[in-house]
């Protein structure tokens, strides 16, 4: 918390679990229902779209329908108040949902997409997201199929985002993870290039993540809680989420 209050460049790296309190099911907690049955690592491969594209646009519909109805929690509108705070805060998200720009955050870095809309896979041209009553959609200017606009396991991600992220987390002081489980790569390495540039590391999630990086610190808890409550600690004058 004393590193927060006297650093100059913060990364936030955030994960499914900050839109849990949003009401959206965690990747790895997401398949239930008829999804049950499949492994998300096996949907989200660009195999599983080539085999059948109508499955994993079900899938993407389903996903994007829960999106749709969910609005930003505690923990979204918090980070966009830190941004307002810090010198230079930077926030990145392997979340799909957009709600941290729904929350007002104004530089978000999406390592893996965003299922607001769609991208033909003969142009590499973004579509808004199609009507999902003809499945698996075409590309309105084209004629081929349209996938959503999220990076698939086995493909690279965007080479900005992710190189602006390294950046970010190798230069920073502090660099918190929140809300993931630490599984997914290359994102989760960011805390450790994090700490390899000397700053304070700290993981914030309910369970304790898989490979934390050397000399980091972990805070159990929700989101929801732990943010504005950080807030509050370090910045007392601006009150508390308590939404
Ligand atoms: C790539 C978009 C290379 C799609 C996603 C080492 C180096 C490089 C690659 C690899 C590597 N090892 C393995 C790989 C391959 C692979 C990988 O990481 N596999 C895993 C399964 C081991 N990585 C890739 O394939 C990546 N590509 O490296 O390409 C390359 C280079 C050149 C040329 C070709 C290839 C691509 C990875 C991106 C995959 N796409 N999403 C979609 O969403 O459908 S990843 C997906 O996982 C989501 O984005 C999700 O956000 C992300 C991470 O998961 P979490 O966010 O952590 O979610 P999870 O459910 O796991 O955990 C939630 C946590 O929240 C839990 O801990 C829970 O306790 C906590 N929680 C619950 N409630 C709350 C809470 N926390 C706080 N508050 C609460 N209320």
């Amino acid at each position: 918390m004393a590193a927060l209050r006297t650093a100059e460049r913060v990364v936030a790296l955030t994960g499914a679990g900050v839109s849990a309190e949003s009401g959206l099911p965690t990747f790895r907690e997401a398949q239930t229902g008829l999804w049950a049955r499949y492994r998300p690592e096996e949907l989200a491969t660009p195999e599983a779209f080539d085999m059948d594209p109508r499955l994993v646009w079900e899938w993407y519909a389903w996903r994007h329908s829960l999106v749709e109805r969910a609005v930003p929690n505690a923990a979204h509108r918090t980070l966009a108040k830190m941004a307002a705070l810090i010198p230079n805060f930077t926030l990145v998200t392997q979340n799909i949902d957009g709600l941290h720009q729904q929350a007002g955050s104004l530089r978000v870095v999406e390592l893996h997409g965003s299922i607001r809309h769609a991208r033909c896979i003969r142009e590499g041209a973004i579509r808004p997201w199609p009507p999902t009553n003809d499945l698996p959609p075409s590309c309105p200017e084209c004629g081929a199929l349209l996938r959503p606009d999220v990076v698939w396991f086995g493909e690279p991600l965007p080479s900005s985002a992710l190189a602006q992220a390294v950046h970010a987390a190798s230069q920073c002081d502090v660099f918190l993870s929140i809300g993931t489980s630490g599984v997914v790569e290359p994102a989760a390495s960011l805390a450790y290039h994090a700490a390899q540039g000397g700053a304070t590391v700290a993981y914030l999630n309910p369970e304790r993540p898989k490979n934390t990086a050397p000399g980091s610190f972990y805070v159990c808890g929700l989101a929801g809680d732990i943010l504005p409550a950080l807030l509050g600690a370090v910045w007392p004058d601006q009150g508390v989420d308590t939404e």
